[in-house]
């Protein structure tokens, strides 16, 4: 007997996905709290680092920067730590941390600064913040680390000290905001910003299935404080560049339709970075242009990442689970957004594979 899917799209997992651990996800209730280990180790930490997951999107910068200045705000030793490369419109989230962040792109430079502890926010844990960094080159060498996540974990997180975890939250600017309301933190003009751009970039302005009422209710608080969501939207997506543009224009050619126009895909080439003088960073949010297409299920950007491999970003939409298509490949993420790694070197290659893959994944094809 098959069910009858809820008439809104839902938050939740979708069949399919692996259980989460951890926490139990409250859609209509009260949102989860950090767990009291959590709430210790933070208060007790001298020194603090607070980092998003490697090449960190606007929620992962946001929360990270809005915590960290606001601990330094309440008088604590804390910065920012970043990995990997930023996306030219998100740069501005880090000017809230001028003057207290730091670039820690391999878990050398984490083990050297001498923290006593570090906040993994927007992530599970050291292998999404170094993912080419062998489990041997940080295991024992990191100070304790607590995380805040809002993915669903597909393991229980052994190594972590203290979790806050809610994976009905739209996103961690979202917790972040929720946590220092009960730690009793300041919101100064760029903490309010830096969690605005979080909570807008993980919900495409308030607009996905993931904006909650819970959501809604945390930046409207915000908002009430000076937070000034006109000037972050135009920070976020009034900013671009001419070679974003043509990028844009290259990948745009490049979309092609699958399954009766089920499935959208798209490239994006190492010629065409190339060509448009672009930068790989300069394509954040370009797998929203196929999944915007009437009728498209599920939409797919295959990137060439420069080091022989394509990286593929999914978006779906409800019913269709990018997580549990993502998973079938070895990958994760939402419900609606999820990623994995092909193996091949080009997107082509990379295609063909997906598509050979498809109906074991994809509800309705393959009977
Ligand atoms: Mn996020």
């Amino acid at each position: 007997m098959s069910e009858t899917p809820p008439a809104r799209p839902d938050p939740r997992p979708a069949p399919g996905d692996p259980p989460s651990v951890g926490a139990t996800c409250p859609v209509d209730g009260e949102p989860i709290r950090p767990d009291p280990e959590f709430m210790e180790r933070l208060a007790a930490a001298r020194k603090i680092i607070v980092m998003g997951h490697y090449q960190p999107d606007g929620d992962a910068l946001g929360a990270s920067v809005g915590l960290g200045a606001a601990l330094r705000g309440a008088g604590r030793e804390a910065a920012v730590g970043t990995s990997g490369k930023i996306a030219p419109n998100t740069r501005f989230i880090l000017e809230g941390a001028c003057g207290f962040h730091v670039l820690a792109d391999s878990p050398d430079d984490l083990a050297a600064g001498g923290w006593d502890l570090a906040v993994f926010v927007d992530c599970h844990g050291p292998e999404r913040i170094w993912p080419d960094a062998t489990p041997g080159s940080w295991q024992g060498r990191l100070p304790p680390y607590l995380v805040i996540d809002h993915h669903v974990h597909a393991e229980p997180l052994v190594s972590c000290a203290g979790l806050y975890h809610d994976p009905g939250a739209s996103s961690t600017g979202e917790m972040v905001a929720r946590l220092m309301r009960a730690m009793g933190l300041d919101f100064t003009p760029p903490i309010l910003e830096s969690l605005l751009a979080a909570i807008v970039s993980d919900t495409g302005f308030f607009a996905q299935a993931n904006t909650t009422a819970a959501a809604l209710r945390e930046a409207a608080g915000l908002v009430e404080l000076g937070g000034d969501l006109e000037g972050v939207n135009s920070k976020l997506n009034q900013s671009f560049s001419p070679a974003r543009m043509r990028l844009l224009s290259l990948s745009l050619a490049s979309m092609e339709f699958h399954l009766g126009g089920r499935v959208a895909a798209m490239f994006l080439t190492s010629d065409m970075l190339e060509r448009s003088g672009a930068a790989r960073e300069d394509s954040e949010g370009f797998v929203d242009y196929p999944r915007s297409v009437k009728g498209v299920e599920l939409a797919a950007l295959f990137k060439e990442d420069g080091r022989g491999r394509v990286k593929v970003s999914l978006r779906s939409r409800y019913p269709v689970s990018a997580r549990a298509v993502a998973a079938g490949y070895g990958g994760g993420g939402h419900v609606l957004a999820a990623a994995y790694t092909d193996p091949s070197p080009v997107c082509r290659e990379a295609l063909e594979r997906f598509l050979a893959g498809l109906a074991r994944v994809l509800p309705g094809e393959g009977c």
